[in-house]
């Protein structure tokens, strides 16, 4: 086989309802009927599931009355199985069946649309090439069928994010985990990035966990230069103002902590641990750490409990962009005195993956959007 095999760090993800239709599809039967669009596809593929299980009842081979072998001839009913799926880049997607297949034509649909789509295939290779890039870090669905040489037919429906083949280069440069009310400086959760390299932010991917919870944001394209701040608000409040700078104009966003200074983001999808959590930053899903911060109350000692905290430490460590003594214990995070009036920022050009590259503010020294 010429093509590679996708990389399995670059494998889409098969979101849940997806996962379940991709299953589905590869028990699809035989003779199925020719292309649909997209959305009747996604129906089809649970349809094919149902029409399949009672097929199957029905032409189960029945077992010989006799000792003289097989009641029916040998045959290949079975159709092919899909084993891994991912973007190559931004304008291939590539799809690895069990045995050789063929597109059924006229059967692929893309949505949201990225250009044309072809398809073509090299053995057990499926090919899928779109006409014009698919924007980094959004949402795709892509369904369509292929056939083995026997006529059987399997229907997928995957979701993937669009690839990112220029991803920019960022470090947590300041956090500020805890609400702070003050009416004269009043400051929400969020995160700040500096840029050191640059590119796309798109499909970058920040997880934050506590103990008990894992939260997930991706960013959205938008390009970025090199000493760019980006700062992500994790508790919006839900005002009109509060907008994604995706654009080349850093001041459209108002809303608390944003700033003209720096690329603002909102995420609803949860605030950092007030006292104790860790954050690590992927290139993009299941992709290459680009940076973590491991932070803990100082009155905490010894071992992490398993939890969500210590799953996304132990991630983290195994990749180098956090150091660990040995098995993470709160030894190894940046101690500090929990305080709403004060973020926790990185000295400058410090980069050891440790502890020692942290500080806590001066009481009300927050610097979002601005150097620490
Ligand atoms: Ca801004
Ligand atoms: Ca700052």
């Amino acid at each position: 086989m010429k093509n590679p095999v996708p990389d399995p760090s670059l494998a889409c993800r098969i979101a849940g309802p997806a996962r379940g239709a991709a299953d589905a599809a590869t028990a699809a039967s035989r003779r199925r009927p020719p292309h649909r669009p997209l959305g009747a596809a996604m129906g089809a593929a649970i349809g094919a599931a149902i029409a399949v299980a009672l097929l199957s009842l029905a032409c189960s081979p029945l077992p010989s009355r006799d000792s003289g072998g097989a009641a029916l001839p040998e045959s290949d009913f079975r159709p092919p199985s899909l084993l891994e799926a991912g973007p190559s880049d931004g304008r291939t997607f590539s799809i690895l069946f069990d045995e050789a297949i063929q597109p059924v034509a006229g059967s692929f649909g893309l949505e949201p649309a990225a250009g044309e789509l072809s398809a073509s295939a090299e053995g057990s290779m499926l090919r899928l090439d779109f006409s014009e890039e698919a924007l980094p870090g959004l949402d795709y669905c892509l369904a369509g069928e292929v056939e083995d040489g026997s006529g059987n037919r399997c229907r997928f429906v995957l979701s993937f994010t669009g690839y990112n083949s220029r991803p920019a280069l960022l470090s947590i440069s300041e956090i500020q985990p805890q609400k702070n009310s003050s009416t004269k400086a009043p400051h929400r959760d969020y995160a700040e990035f500096l840029v050191l390299e640059a590119g796309n932010l798109g499909g970058l991917e920040l997880s934050w966990a506590s103990s008990t919870k894992l939260m997930v944001y991706r960013f959205p394209a938008a390009e970025v230069l090199a000493g760019d701040f980006v700062v992500l608000h994790l508790a919006p409040e839900g005002l009109a103002s509060e907008v994604d700078e995706t654009g080349g104009d850093l001041a459209v966003s108002g809303g608390i902590d944003a700033t003209a200074t720096a690329r603002d983001f909102w995420s609803g999808a949860g605030g950092l641990p007030d006292e104790s959590g860790a954050l690590s930053l992927r290139t993009r899903p299941g992709g290459p750490s680009q940076d973590a911060l491991f932070y803990g109350a100082d009155d905490k000692s010894g071992a992490v409990a398993d939890g969500k905290l210590a799953d996304l430490l132990s991630a983290v460590g195994g990749e180098g962009a956090w150091v660990f003594a040995g098995k993470a214990a709160w030894e190894d995070a940046f101690r500090w005195h929990p305080s709403a009036a004060r973020s926790i920022y990185r000295i400058g050009g410090a980069d050891t993956q440790g502890a020692a590259d942290w500080l806590v503010s001066e009481a009300s020294g927050q610097t979002p959007g601005a150097p620490n």
